[in-house]
């Protein structure tokens, strides 16, 4: 089985629900146990930055679905809970992006592992380092979260609380 990190990502509608819909998706997938779930953080939109404050988590799971594989079902289960399509790093619905594979590191056209702007991503690292149990990439990711410039993201108990429900009686 591989350890897998994954970060979830919403800045249109029901933000909340979308992000546990992605959950919820991914946990019923055959071959997929939900090992843990982040905190859930208000930050700032990057890359393009006019538009909607986002909602971002983290979630593990541990799986021996192929990478490729499992990136189709996260793209399918987007386009299931309605993410409709934009510009580059524009808004969503929600985004389910592969951020690391177990100690995978590959580069095909379509999945580069691991997730190439983890360390430049104030809004990935927070969450991740939620959930991540190895001290000396803790150590490393902590660093890297450092020396970023902006905002830190912004803890939201109350989607914390409604994300983390969704983890209950599994
Ligand atoms: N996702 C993007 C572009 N910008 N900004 C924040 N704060 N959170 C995101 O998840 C995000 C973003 C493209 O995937
Ligand atoms: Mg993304
Ligand atoms: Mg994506």
């Amino acid at each position: 089985m591989s350890k897998v990190f994954i970060g979830l990502g919403s800045n249109v509608g029901t933000r909340t629900a979308y992000l546990m819909k992605a959950v919820q998706a991914l946990s019923t997938v055959d071959g997929i146990q939900l090992k843990a779930l982040s905190n859930v953080y208000e930050t700032a939109p990057w890359g393009d930055t006019d538009q909607p404050i986002f909602l971002n988590a983290a979630l593990c799971l541990e799986t021996d679905i192929l990478p490729e594989v499992l990136l189709k079902i996260a793209k399918q289960i987007e386009h299931d809970i309605g993410r409709t399509p934009t510009h580059r790093w524009g808004p969503r619905q929600i985004d389910i992006d592969l951020l690391f594979y177990g100690n995978t590191q590959s580069r095909t056209e379509t999945l580069t592992l691991p997730h190439p702007e983890i360390l430049n991503r104030s809004f990935v690292l927070v969450p991740l380092l939620n959930i991540l149990m190895e001290p000396g990439l803790k150590r490393s990711l902590s660093d890297a979260l450092d020396k970023l410039p902006g905002k830190l993201p912004i803890l939201n108990h109350e989607a914390t609380a409604l994300f983390r429900s969704v983890m209950e009686g599994s």
